[in-house]
């Protein structure tokens, strides 16, 4: 088969997708994500470009991963995987705009020409794109448009079928250092699943095994993945229970449940009965996000959300580095503004280990990370990760240690290596990282909960007429227009103790969102809708007024 590029044949393949009209795509922090429906001609062009990336890059597999993780059944979306899991490199985020919005086949091969010259692109050089899809049931049609994408442009394809989106990423990398000195794996599933397994079980060999724990997955793949996932791991040192796992009828994916329901709505998914004092946790649609959450005793629903795994997490891995006798590995911890500003206090005067502040979006927080030696960051939402740097891997490898206190906290950061999934965040391996840190230090999750105390705090979301015009600074901290607005936003901050507010808009829906806290609950719900008031006022607000509170 030629792998060169064909103009003709492009053309003819793109004669089965039009472009919607009336439609603008953009590709965001999460790829594109809108409707369903609208998305084919947008999955066919993405195969293309997955194609031209991969010839770009001397032939390397590229990933793409159709899912719209925690968004309803009825959307989807589709992201592009670069050669070691990373994000699709910024640069060529525009490209994917352009190709998605060419209205016609003439104006999509344009696109692709302009792409090849000024990429400097061979076109005879092979190309071959891994892919894979979550639960939804669209996803069968968009696979379909995406082969046809791939197949218009002569490139090889792999075929990952229903996969968790980390798991695409982990194979992506797989794939490109295979037999290599930074090899990640096998590039199976069931690879991923023996790795993880084998780590897990290197921690917490030999200590009592913790109480149940409920999982619940959203009715997403997550469900099927975590029960295989289960398989590899004995019975005695992991004990866990799948709910939400219908992914077979139509409308559950996500409905009253997973970890943006848990995370928003502060209470226990649908379905799950959780007795006092135990632990539960949610992923969401395409399990990269994990939060864990209790009942207190007196019935209070307390979360354990992306800030406290990251706590958790960051509080370890210093430990072990200390007990390691490599003090000189140092360990980082990367937020974005939504942390909780009880979070960012516990790590910086408690832990005593820097903090940095980025946008939103995995990317932001990946690129930070990668500045440490070792980075942990997680979103609040918990979406997260930590990074083990090249020469921080190296020294923990090569290090032999003097004492029996040094050579098992070795052993064990050998096994979080391989425990934590470095391309991107994984709710299983996040999953597995907790369950092992609880283990070891023997805590139930109201210990654990017992670090530092969240300021109450609000998420609203404000409909207005445009939210392009709301321009950003400071990590999203601060508004730079619409002109005047943050000047009043800090007017009103100032009225409430320990107060915070911000306001950016969203990347993936079409709204503004506004956070809040504060001292008490009152003054932070209070806060946050008389913010989104003052936005719905002055920038454009639709439909109802934000009012809920007030
Ligand atoms: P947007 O819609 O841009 O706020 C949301 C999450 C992000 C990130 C992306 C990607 C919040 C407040 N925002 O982004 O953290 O996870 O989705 O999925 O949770
Ligand atoms: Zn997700």
């Amino acid at each position: 088969m030629s792998t060169t590029i064909d103009y003709g044949k492009i053309k003819q393949f793109a004669a089965r997708y039009p472009k919607p009209n009336g439609v603008s795509f953009s590709y965001g922090t999460a790829g594109f994500r809108t409707k369903a429906e609208l998305l084919d001609s947008v999955i066919f062009r993405v195969g293309i470009l997955g194609a031209l990336r991969s010839k770009k890059l001397d032939s390397k597999t590229i990933g793409v991963m159709i899912t719209a993780s925690h968004n309803p059944e009825e959307d989807n979306g589709v992201k592009l995987v670069d050669p070691y899991g990373e994000m699709l490199e910024q640069k060529w985020e525009i490209y994917a705009t352009q190709l998605a919005n060419a209205h016609n086949a003439d104006v999509l091969v344009n696109v692709i020409k302009d792409i090849v010259t000024v990429n400097d692109i061979d076109p005879t050089k092979e190309s071959t794109v891994v892919y894979a899809r979550d639960t939804r049931p669209s996803g069968v049609r968009l696979v379909e448009a995406l082969e046809h994408g791939l197949k218009a442009v002569n490139a090889n394809l792999v075929n990952f079928g229903i996969k968790t989106t980390p798991q695409l990423h982990y194979v992506t990398r797989c794939y490109n250092t295979l037999g290599t000195e930074a090899s990640y794996g096998e590039p199976t599933e069931e690879g991923y699943y023996k790795k993880l397994a084998i780590a897990y079980r290197k921690i917490v060999e030999g200590l009592p095994r913790l109480p149940k724990i409920k999982v619940d997955a959203a009715n997403g793949v997550g469900a099927p993945k975590l029960r295989e996932l289960a398989k590899f791991i004995d019975e005695d040192i992991l004990d866990v229970e799948v709910i939400n796992d219908d992914i077979d009828t139509r409308g559950k994916l996500n409905f009253q449940c997973g970890a943006d329901f848990v995370k928003t709505q502060q209470r226990v998914p649908l379905g799950l009965v959780l007795p006092a004092e135990q632990r539960a946790a949610s992923l969401d649609g395409d399990a990269d996000r994990i939060v864990y959450y209790y009942n207190d005793s007196d019935g209070t629903f307390k979360l354990l959300d992306g800030d406290k795994i990251a706590s958790l997490a960051a509080g370890f891995i210093m430990e072990l580095i200390k007990a390691s006798g490599l003090e000189e590995i140092n360990v980082g911890v990367v937020q974005t503004a939504y942390a909780n500003g009880s979070s960012t206090n516990y790590l910086t005067k408690v832990l005593g280990v820097p903090v940095s502040c980025v946008s939103t979006g995995v990317k932001h927080l990946h690129h930070e990370a990668e500045k440490y030696d070792v980075g942990v960051y997680f979103e609040a939402n918990g979406h997260g990760t930590v990074l083990f740097s090249p020469s921080s891997q190296a020294r923990i490898r090569k290090a032999e240690g003097k004492t029996p206190e040094n050579i098992s906290a070795l052993e064990k950061l050998r096994a979080l290596i391989d425990l934590i999934n470095q391309t991107v965040g994984d709710a299983l391996s996040d999953l597995l990282l907790v369950e092992a840190i609880l283990t070891y230090r023997r805590w139930t999750p109201k210990q654990w909960d017992q670090a530092y105390t969240d300021l109450p705090n609000r998420l609203v979301k404000v409909v207005v007429s445009n939210r392009h015009i709301f321009k950003t600074t400071d990590a999203e901290r601060k508004l730079l227009e619409p002109k005047g607005l943050q000047e009043k936003i800090d007017l009103l901050v100032q009225q409430y103790k320990d107060g915070r507010s911000f306001v950016r808009p969203s990347g993936t829906e079409d709204v503004v969102r506004v956070y809040a806290e504060a001292a008490t609950r009152h003054g932070c719900d209070e806060l946050a809708f008389k913010v989104a008031g003052l936005v719905y006022d002055e920038a454009g607000g639709i439909g109802g007024r934000p009012t809920e509170f007030l």
